[in-house]
């Protein structure tokens, strides 16, 4: 079984503690990846950070990231964000004119590539790309906002996506993102991720980081 990965989002940092919550988060060495949201207030609503933004958070960031962008023709960004050894950078499959291409590109770039598919998006849609992925983000809410509800049928195409990512022996993540939390954790689990965002449910509201994440390890362990 491939390693189980963490990444806690950066857009539900508590922004006036930055810096001594990545630190802690490293610290800790519970942690993998940080998950880097970029929207741009049309493919999904409201905005996040840009390049400054982030750049000024890589001064302390030494793990790589997982670049999640949520704008349409993402690859129109891409130049626009550092790329740090051994990240992620996942474009969503609603966004795009030309998904492979884009892929393809962000490949050459020298990126582990994914696909996030939205809750109302179908798996046959990455019929003709899965071979050349490195990740597929299953969206447990939608695009934008932190803090939403579960969308139940997730859980269904976890299931699906990972029979069909075994049946094809293909080494490919299973991210999800969106309301990740002890609570939603098992059956997300169970169904077959292997990546996980962690946001505002299932880390940053809590007051002791390090705690929160020994306790999502031990869920891990159980029901992986
Ligand atoms: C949502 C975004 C996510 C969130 C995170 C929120 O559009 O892609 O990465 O930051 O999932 O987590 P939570 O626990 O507040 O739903
Ligand atoms: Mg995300």
């Amino acid at each position: 079984m491939n390693k189980f990965t963490i990444s806690p989002s950066l857009m539900c940092l508590d922004w006036l503690r930055a810096e001594d919550q990545i630190i802690e988060l490293q610290n800790s060495k519970l942690v993998d990846y940080f998950h880097v949201d970029i929207i741009d207030g049309k493919f999904a609503p409201d905005f996040t950070m840009g390049s400054s933004i982030i750049n000024s958070l890589l001064k302390v960031i030494q793990l790589p990231l997982d670049y999640h962008l949520m704008t349409y023709e993402p690859n129109d960004y891409i130049d626009s964000f550092p790329v740090t050894k051994g990240s992620y950078f996942s474009i969503h499959q609603e966004s795009t004119r030309n998904l492979h291409r884009d892929l393809i590109t962000i490949k050459n770039k020298g990126y582990k590539v994914g696909v996030a598919l939205s809750p109302g998006t179908s798996l046959d849609t990455l019929e003709y790309v899965i071979e050349d992925i490195d990740m597929v983000i299953v969206m447990t809410v939608n695009p934008g906002y932190l803090g939403q509800p579960l969308v139940p049928q997730a859980i269904k195409k976890i299931q699906k996506l990972k029979k069909l990512i075994k049946d094809m022996n293909l080494d490919v993540k299973v991210s999800v993102d969106g309301n990740v939390n002890l609570k939603t954790l098992p059956d997300m689990l169970m169904a077959g991720a292997d990546h996980a965002v962690l946001g505002s449910s299932g880390l940053f509201r809590e007051k002791n980081l390090t705690e929160q994440l020994k306790n999502i390890k031990k869920t891990v362990e159980k029901y992986r």
